[in-house]
């Protein structure tokens, strides 16, 4: 039987034009980048919500409107690293909160570095890491009534095409139980002279983090990309925020996917989208949260206005 990586790979090839899912980014290499990723210059976005987890966490804190005394669900999706979240959960552990701490990642190896760490540097904290993706977790979390935060940093909602994050958001309302809240960290619309650059360092990071996709596929599917064949190609549209990450072909080629003999055919110039990264203002994600009982109760932005920590409660 095809790995759902396999079914995923050669289904996005087989798309005109073609795609690959953003979510195969993240083996132990991919998520060695990422790491690198966050601390570019040109990559604002983990800097700027540093600042407001950094500075602001009490704030964030008093929206919540947390009873002491009643212990609570901290559900992080996609907790990568976990830097920012740090910042959090020292202030709410200096502040006597009760509270169980649930990061969630897809990759197995981020959660055991971010445990350890965990572990070493907050010796009272009460942890479970979840292996998975957000979807099943949420089916998960749905039967459970504990009081619940759920943190979703790092403008990861932008990963989605629209259609995407509006399901999301309403599979996220449906898990949760009115009073709960959510922290959902979404990168800002603003101009293409700074945000093509965060997918466009001058170090080559993000070409090399977006090209491992291929070293990937080589790997684990016994395909046979040429990596030199390929470019990196990011996008940005000011008018309706979205940012595309492609791999373009820089001549006509083909690839064999040796485990299961299928080629694949590319064009020189042909473009394969790779990642959506799409920004918020309020209005876009208020749309988004209409289909949903979920509501904006506060937005916390950093100094520069570059990045928001949305608070939303489930009405
Ligand atoms: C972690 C998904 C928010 O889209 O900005 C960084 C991933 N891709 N550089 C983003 C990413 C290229 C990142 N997210």
């Amino acid at each position: 039987m095809k790995s759902q990586f396999r079914l995923d790979i050669e289904n996005g090839l087989k798309n005109s034009p073609k795609t690959l899912p953003s979510k195969y980014f993240y083996d132990a290499i991919g998520d060695a980048l990422f790491v690198k990723i966050m601390h570019l210059p040109e990559y604002y976005l983990t800097r700027a919500e540093f600042e407001i987890f950094n500075t602001k966490s009490k704030n964030i804190i008093s929206k919540l409107e947390i009873n002491k005394d009643q212990p609570f669900d901290l559900i992080e999706l996609g907790a990568g690293d976990g830097k920012k979240t740090k910042a959090f959960l020292k202030v709410l552990l200096d502040e006597d909160y009760n509270f169980k701490y649930l990061p969630i990642d897809i990759s197995q190896n981020a959660l055991d570095d971010l445990e350890q760490s965990i572990h070493k540097e907050f010796l009272k904290l009460n942890i479970e890491t979840i292996q998975g993706n957000y979807f099943g977790v949420l089916n998960d979390i749905k039967t459970n009534t504990t009081p619940k935060v759920i943190m979703f940093l790092g403008s990861n909602l932008g990963n989605l095409q629209d259609h995407e994050a509006q399901d999301f958001l309403i599979k996220l309302s449906n898990a949760l139980q009115v009073g709960d809240k959510v922290i959902m960290g979404l990168d800002t619309i603003k101009p293409k002279d700074v945000v093509l650059p965060a997918y466009n360092d001058s170090q080559g990071v993000t070409k090399a983090f977006n090209l491992n996709l291929l070293n990937r596929i080589n790997n684990e599917l016994e395909a046979d990309f040429e990596i030199e064949n390929f470019d990196h190609s990011p996008e940005y549209n000011e008018e309706t925020g979205i940012a595309k990450s492609y791999l373009v072909s820089k001549e006509d080629q083909e690839v064999t996917f040796n485990g299961d003999n299928i080629i694949f055919k590319f064009q020189k110039g042909e473009k394969i989208l790779t990642e959506i990264s799409r920004k918020y203002n309020d209005e876009i994600l208020n749309s988004f949260l209409n289909n949903t009982k979920l509501k904006q109760i506060s937005k916390i932005s950093d100094s520069k206005n570059y990045f928001n920590s949305y608070i939303l409660e489930r009405v």
